[in-house]
C-alpha cells in the first residue's frame, strides 16, 4: 500500500515561525513522525509540499495511478479552492484532510472547508499527531475496503 502525503502552502514554515499557534515541530519531525509510523504500518509514503495550487493539483491527480490514499493537510487552501475539492472527489482514491490546529477553534474564516466533504474524514487540533491519527484511519479505511469493497 502505498500513500500520498500532502502538505499545502506556508507549511514549510512550520517551527520557523508562529509556534504558538502550530507548535515547535518542524515539517522535518512532523515527517520523520510519519515516515517511522508508515514503517510500523507497513506501508509506503510519499510526501509532498507545496506553496502552488496548481503543484498540488498535479500531485493529486497522480495519485489516481501512483498511490492508493491520500493524507493531506491543504492549508489556507481548505478555506478557498474548490478546485482541490474537485481534484479530490474526482480522483477516485480516499483521502484524510488533517490540520495541526484545531480550525474550528480559531477565526469564522478557517471553520469552512471545501474539501472536507470529499474526504472520508477529518482530524484537527492533535499538532503532528493530526497526520498520525489520519494516517492509521485511512490505512484501516483502505484495508477495510480491500476486505469489503
Ligand atoms: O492547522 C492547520 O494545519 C492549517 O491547515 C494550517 C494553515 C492554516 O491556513 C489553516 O487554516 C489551518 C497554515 C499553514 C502554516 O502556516 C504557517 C505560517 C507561518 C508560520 C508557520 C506556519
Amino acid at each position: 500500500m502505498k500513500i500520498l502525503v500532502i502538505h499545502g502552502p506556508n507549511l514549510n514554515l512550520l517551527g520557523v515561525r508562529e509556534p504558538g499557534v502550530y507548535g515547535a515541530d518542524t515539517l522535518e519531525t512532523v515527517d520523520a513522525a510519519v515516515r517511522a509510523l508508515a514503517g510500523d504500518l507497513g506501508v509506503a509514503v510519499e510526501i509532498v509540499q507545496s506553496n502552488h495550487e496548481g503543484a498540488i493539483l498535479d500531485a493529486i491527480h497522480g495519485a489516481r495511478t501512483q498511490a492508493d490514499g491520500i493524507l493531506i493537510n491543504p492549508g489556507a487552501f481548505t478555506h478557498t479552492s474548490i478546485a482541490l475539492r474537485d481534484a479530490l472527489a474526482g480522483v477516485g482514491r480516499p483521502a484524510v484532510e488533517v490540520h495541526l490546529s484545531n480550525v474550528h477553534a480559531r477565526e469564522p474564516f478557517r471553520h469552512h472547508s471545501f474539501t472536507a466533504p470529499v474526504c472520508v474524514g477529518a482530524i484537527a487540533g492533535f499538532g503532528k499527531n493530526s497526520y498520525l491519527l489520519g494516517l492509521r484511519g485511512l490505512v484501516e479505511y483502505i484495508k477495510s475496503k480491500k476486505r469489503d469493497p
